[in-house]
């Protein structure tokens, strides 16, 4: 019988990298027959896990069903083969850390160890990947641990099903203001999640209406707990985002300051109450004073104030406090020129560093605005240098094209996590600062926004589940090459076949700069339709409350950022950054109009006046998505046809949408300029 949910299951798509294909060749008859046996130290539900995908793994890739056997010991590991042969030693133990792994290898045994069972999780999922690209076993060896102790997803799921931003469907949690009850879809995501080293997730959107604020009652924390104990399996921890309005609207209080005595009492029996039905809930996620959500302003409070009084009452049970720093004025007036979004998050926050409690974590998001294609880094990383602090990305494409255009969004995140502060000296980058290497942070790591809903693909496009394994890998090692990451999804994902990873990984590895060629130009932003983000509007934010110009003129376009003539925001970085973004002549050429208003006639690096540059990158980023078409459809025959079609569907709006927003673009400022095209190309 089929039941509801497995028809959405049938396609090649639905495994995304753990598809675990045949592999015939050698190294694989080499596996075969070292892979008869499977010895198991230590039990626990992680460990189940790790034995189940060992076992869907050998199966799928080699064919082979191993004898399982358990043994008793205090070590945690997974002893494929003789159980001779490998051994764990002292050093080995030493060097592992708490999530770390260590693949070992012999002559007829391969070992997977672990200091704990989430280490032999991460193994195991580390030796299929190995085993799936065909890396011999001789070969295998290795000691990892993850960058830092934070690698979240954050979910924006509404309790009616829908999700905010979201591009692949409804929410695989909830629907008609319920749980969902098949919860196996759950548990393969919980998969897809470990598989990459993601321990964190927060199930609901920050923006938490009146139902979901009721996720901390009595009435829905049994459903909570159901999901919580899904995820513990994968070692992933559940956080739930909270409404800081919660005394008023669940505890009948007038007032949720977090300074009067009842709402702290009130905050601390909840917490208790919680924690009876999910021991280990990592703790709560917090948007306040932000695009109309309560907060400690409504009550003339400081944030540190807000979120210690909420850390102290999770504190007794190990909980955290995740507050997020996207806090700016959304009802700001575009006649005023002083005022500047970009400024508003450092200058809350900075005053504020040093006095939050240990367990509280600001979650910052990568830059200054919000998410675009193009932004420089938020100033607060390398600014902070005594907060707990977590990195936050957007791996849901709100306006990095829904979903719809292809754009593999790692090497805007490594540009991020490679980006130096100077915070202390040289060394300073955001990667080392979010895995608390430039400063001692308790907790520290990554976030980012899911892009996943029901979809029978996960993620819409089916590109775009790179996004979300690419996130996870880096969130475990943020060394990791963008070109590494492409390849070995797509060996992961569809084939080892050189000719499928030369293909994919070029459209992958172009894709976002060609998006942006098509876009906004040189770190301007927005552009695009206002409420649901998609689509070429260059006024469409212009005259609105939200703070987000592009101030263009018949003369000139950019926001002056200067410290000496403008918003002052170029200032909040530390020195030489500060400098060069305060000079035109200095500021990479890719944010120029973030920091500077420059006249359409103005000569850039290349020779070109802006507005020309302006029309090429719209031209090229159109012939760019020909090619990528171009390029897909020389894949015909080669991989599936489901997933063929289903890109090349996507592929085709991308197409016709890349030609609006050049059109669109090019026109907008032919009109406002009245200066042609140099090539005398169609603009209306
Ligand atoms: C969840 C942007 C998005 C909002 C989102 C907000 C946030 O403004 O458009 O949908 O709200 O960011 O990050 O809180």
């Amino acid at each position: 019988m089929i039941k509801p949910g497995d028809a959405q299951k049938q396609g090649r798509a639905y495994d995304c990298w753990l598809a675990y294909r045949p592999l015939e060749n050698a190294v694989a008859d080499q596996y075969r027959t070292i892979c008869k046996k499977v010895a198991v130290a230590g039990q626990s539900a992680i460990m189940e896990s790790a034995v189940d995908e060992l076992k869907r793994g050998l199966k799928g890739i080699l064919g082979v069903e191993p004898e399982v056997l358990y043994a008793k010991s205090d070590t945690r590991a997974l002893f494929i083969g003789s159980e001779s042969g490998v051994e764990l030693t002292a050093d080995d133990m030493h060097a592992l850390g708490d999530e770390g792994f260590i693949l070992k290898t012999c002559k007829d045994a391969i070992l997977i160890a672990g200091k704990t069972d989430r280490g032999v999780l991460y193994g195991t999922f580390a030796f299929l990947r190995c085993l799936q690209v065909g890396i011999k076993p001789e070969d295998l060896s290795r000691m990892e641990n993850p960058a830092a102790g934070i690698r979240m997803i954050n979910h924006w799921d509404n309790l009616d099903g829908s999700i905010e931003r979201g591009y692949a469907g409804n929410s695989i949690f909830f629907r008609d203001n319920q749980f969902i009850a098949d919860k196996s879809r759950v548990r393969d995501y919980a998969r897809l999640l470990s598989s990459v080293g993601i321990n964190g997730i927060s199930i609901n959107n920050v923006n938490v209406h009146a139902r979901e604020t009721r996720l901390i009652t009595r009435e829905l924390l049994p459903e909570v707990a159901e999901l919580a104990g899904i995820f513990r399996n994968y070692g992933i921890s559940v956080y739930l985002s909270v409404n800081y309005s919660s005394p008023i609207e669940l505890g009948g209080l007038s007032t949720a300051d977090p300074l009067d005595k009842a709402v702290q009492d009130w905050w601390c029996k909840k917490a208790a109450e919680i924690y009876e039905y999910i021991p280990d809930l990592g703790g709560f996620l917090v948007k306040a004073d932000s695009e109309f959500r309560p907060g400690p302003f409504t009550y003339g409070r400081t944030h540190d104030q807000g979120a210690n009084m909420l850390a102290k009452a999770l504190e007794p049970f190990g909980g955290i406090v995740i507050w997020r720093c996207f806090v700016y004025n959304c009802r700001q007036d575009w006649r005023d020129t002083k005022t500047d979004r970009a400024n508003a998050a450092y200058d809350h926050f900075m005053p504020l560093d040093g006095k939050f409690m240990d367990n509280v974590v600001l979650q910052i998001k990568n830059g200054p605005m919000d998410f675009q294609v193009r932004e420089p880094v938020s100033p607060l990383f390398g600014g902070l240098t005594k907060t707990n602090q977590i990195l936050e990305l957007q791996i849901t494409q709100e306006y990095t094209g829904q979903q719809k255009h292809v754009c593999f969004l790692i090497p805007q995140w490594k540009e991020v996590l490679d980006f130096e502060t100077w915070s202390n000296g040289p060394g300073s980058t955001v990667k080392k600062l979010v895995c608390g290497k430039v400063y001692p942070q308790k907790h520290c790591g990554f976030a980012a926004v899911s892009n996943i809903g029901d979809n029978a693909n996960w993620t819409g496009h089916v590109l775009a589940q790179a996004n979300l394994y690419g996130y996870g890998r880096l969130t475990w090692n943020p060394d990791l090459s963008s070109e590494a990451i492409a390849e070995e999804w797509i060996r992961l994902t569809f084939s080892n076949d050189p000719e499928i990873i030369g293909t994919i990984s070029d459209i992958l590895l172009k894709s976002w700069l060609t998006y942006e060629k098509y876009t906004s130009p040189l770190g301007i932003g927005w552009m695009i339709n206002p409420n649901h983000h998609y689509g070429p509007n260059v006024d469409g934010y212009e005259y609105s409350p939200w703070g987000t110009y592009h101030r263009a003129d018949w003369r000139a376009i950019g926001v002056d950022r200067t410290v000496a003539r403008g918003t002052g925001f170029a200032g909040r970085y530390h020195k030489p950054n500060a400098d060069m973004y305060e000079d035109m002549d200095k500021c990479p050429e890719e944010l120029l109009l973030f920091f500077h208003r420059v006249a359409y006639r103005h000569r850039l690096k290349s020779g070109k006046t802006l507005i020309q540059h302006i029309y090429d990158t719209h031209f090229e980023g159109v012939e760019e998505v020909e090619q990528f078409r171009e390029k897909w459809l020389s894949l015909e025959g080669k991989i599936d046809r489901e997933r063929f079609e289903s890109v090349l569907e996507r592929l085709d709006i991308q197409l016709k949408d890349a030609r609006e927003w050049r059109d669109v673009v090019n026109s907008y400022f032919y009109r406002k300029s009245g200066i042609p095209d140099e090539k005398g190309r169609t603009i209306y």
